[in-house]
């Protein structure tokens, strides 16, 4: 693993930053390190003239009427669950939750809600804004989801933002709300198996950064590749929130494998394994309201832990599941601010509370303030629209396609990036490679492996049947062979036997966890790669950073010596650029706010070359960015 990752090969530019050099080879001559008004007019430039990857040029840009009710007085919530946790422990939160008797929610607009919507794309910065008045507008959340899945590595590949920053900031905003993450197990935030040293390394780093709820899932629910997490949590003193994926419908037989006992055993397991609280994460949006009675009546009987419930709305039923689930005990949902709710995001938590009006179960929540906050984010959605997936309504045949909300759109771009522009083709190839490949879990990273083989399937017009009689005459997809390989773990109910045959030719299965397997990682030789690679005294965050995503990261850093402050520029400029005769002033450091005005861009030269003229701070300054169109 070390050799592969100190391997030149893998410390090459990655795509992102491959792109933004091609646009300025002029950069790869720069001898000083320009400062910071200049290289923050670099990125504005290049914006300005070649646009930012996934967003329409608009010749207006969008500037919202803030119309929130910023700045709420301090409020001190009914209990700081945040210093119970550190005074009593994990288990002097859960005893609260369970004598609660009202509902209590997690707020997941910072994560899942984006990462579902709008491809993970929201900014620290919008967070930020808002993030104070988030903790005392809704003091009476349980948590706030802010943390983890996605959001990690599109920090650093598209947003230009160190995704450790990002957890401090919200940490230090957000004092008494608890801060939740989700964790892939042996995947951390990845999408492949780690060695278990760097599986503990990253929970302490984040626990130590402010994570104080680990949801901890695995793409198959396979338990062996939980419980490190789950011991390594606890060790930390925070919460274990052990997961399993809802799939499958327990109300009907055409799921065998996944049937109330499997998820009444599997919740048992977890117990076992320590979990301090259970999560069901429903993430296709497939849990019917009857059923998640039927389900969290069954828990509450078998397990004393608390329940969380987790969905996504994209089969439109949410707020029915919900309302279900709190008169069957469930102690905990998922919601989202209204605006960034419904479709493939969670239900949103207005609408929740409105939904148990009368019940006495109904959540503690400041429906005003609640409301006021929300209208922050109705205000700032435009800025991520074009990240959108146009799901604009409940999708009913996910119910039998079973893609996961955060999928849906990222399935959408990988499959017109390979010229495939019929989506319910795909959706449909989706169902019948899951069946095809024994009706198997589906999230990150499994999701991915049945949407590759779906998109391969397509691309090379197979059928079903012809993989499964003729398996061993194709080239599966590279994640496709590593699942069948055993590299994600082993899906409930094992393999397929013939159709793994036919995808390995040869090669041999795993049947032990890969982490088992996986030589550790030697911390000290990575962190002098990097210092090698010109950064200074890297942090243990850099270098788990650097372990997990060695490519993304090293072009992270190379970027950022190039562009400047660019997480302080406001949302419309960052993903927009700057039109002639616009200003925008951006807060580059504490008492340091820098005026910078677009005068005049001058035509192409015969290399492509155009010359902005920018006012910084009332002295002209020009720069040269090359037109890549
Ligand atoms: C993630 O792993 O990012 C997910 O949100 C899975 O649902
Ligand atoms: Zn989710």
């Amino acid at each position: 693993f070390l050799e592969h990752l100190l391997s030149t090969k893998t410390f090459r530019t990655g795509e992102a930053e491959t792109a933004f050099i091609d646009a300025h080879p002029e950069l790869l001559q720069v001898q000083a390190k320009p400062d910071l008004a200049s290289r923050l007019l670099w990125y504005i430039g290049d914006v300005t003239i070649n646009g930012f990857k996934g967003v329409e040029r608009q010749t207006q840009k969008y500037y919202p009427e803030l119309q929130y009710d910023s700045h709420f007085p301090t409020t001190k919530p009914q209990i700081d669950l945040v210093a119970l946790l550190k005074d009593k422990g994990a288990s002097g939160v859960t005893d609260w939750v369970k004598d609660h008797q009202q509902l209590l929610l997690t707020d997941t607009t910072f994560r899942d809600a984006h990462q579902s919507l709008f491809a993970t794309r929201m900014r620290t910065r919008d967070m930020l804004t808002v993030a104070k008045d988030m903790g005392n507008g809704l003091p009476n959340l349980f948590s706030m989801e802010v943390w983890g899945g996605a959001t990690f590595d599109v920090a650093y590949r598209f947003l230009n933002e160190d995704p450790w920053v990002r957890l401090k900031k919200l940490r230090a905003a957000l004092p008494h709300t608890l801060l939740q993450m989700l964790f892939r197990g042996s995947n951390a935030v990845g999408y492949q198996n780690y060695p278990d040293n760097v599986i503990k390394a990253f929970i302490q780093q984040a626990a130590d950064d402010g994570v104080d709820v680990f949801r901890i899932f695995d793409s198959l629910n396979w338990l062996p590749q939980m419980t490190l997490s789950i011991d390594t949590v606890k060790q930390t003193g925070k919460l274990a929130e052990a997961t399993m994926c809802y799939t499958g419908d327990i109300l009907s037989d055409a799921h065998p494998k996944y049937q109330l006992a499997y998820y009444v055993a599997l919740a048992k397991q977890l117990v076992n394994a320590g979990a301090d609280m259970i999560a069901i994460k429903d993430m296709a949006g497939l849990l019917k309201p009857q059923a998640a009675s039927v389900l969290i009546e069954a828990l509450k009987d078998a397990v004393s832990v608390p329940i969380h419930l987790h969905t996504h709305d994209t089969t439109g039923n949410g707020i029915a599941t919900y309302l279900a689930a709190t008169h069957a005990g469930v102690d905990i949902v998922d919601v989202a601010q209204s605006s960034f709710s419904g479709t493939t995001s969670q239900p949103s938590l207005e609408s929740l509370y409105y939904a148990l009006s009368g019940d006495q179960r109904q959540p503690e929540v400041a429906i005003e303030k609640a409301q006021s906050l929300d209208r922050y984010f109705q205000a700032i959605r435009p800025y991520y629209a074009d990240f959108g997936n146009g799901v604009t309504g409940p999708l009913t045949d996910i119910y039998t396609v079973q893609m996961p909300g955060g999928q849906y759109s990222n399935l959408q771009q990988q499959a017109r990036s390979m010229g495939i522009t019929d989506f319910e083709a795909v959706k449909a190839m989706y169902a019948q490679v899951n069946t095809l490949f024994g009706d198997i879990i589906k999230v990150t990273p499994s999701s991915k492996v049945v949407g590759d083989m779906a998109l391969f399937m397509l691309q090379n017009h197979l059928t079903p049947e012809m993989v499964r009689d003729h398996g061993e005459q194709y080239d599966f997809p590279a994640s496709v062979v590593a699942f069948f390989k055993g590299d994600l773990g082993q899906p409930v109910g094992g393999f397929p036997k013939e159709l793994q045959e036919k995808i390995l030719k040869g090669q041999k299965p795993l049947t032990v966890r890969p982490g088992q397997l996986a030589k550790p990682v030697d911390f000290a030789a990575v962190r002098q790669n990097l210092i090698t690679a010109g950064v200074t005294e890297p942090s243990t965050e850099e270098i788990l950073s650097a372990i997990l995503y060695p490519d993304v990261f090293k072009a992270f850093v190379r970027k950022q010596k190039q562009i400047g402050p660019v997480t302080k520029l406001d949302s419309p400029s960052y993903f927009q650029g700057m039109r002639i005769g616009e200003t925008v002033s951006v807060p580059i450091k504490a008492g340091k706010t820098l005026i910078i005005q677009l005068n005049a861009i001058g035509t192409a030269d015969a290399s492509g070359m155009k010359t902005l003229y920018f006012t910084v701070d009332g002295q002209k300054q020009e720069i040269q960015i090359r037109d890549a169109h």
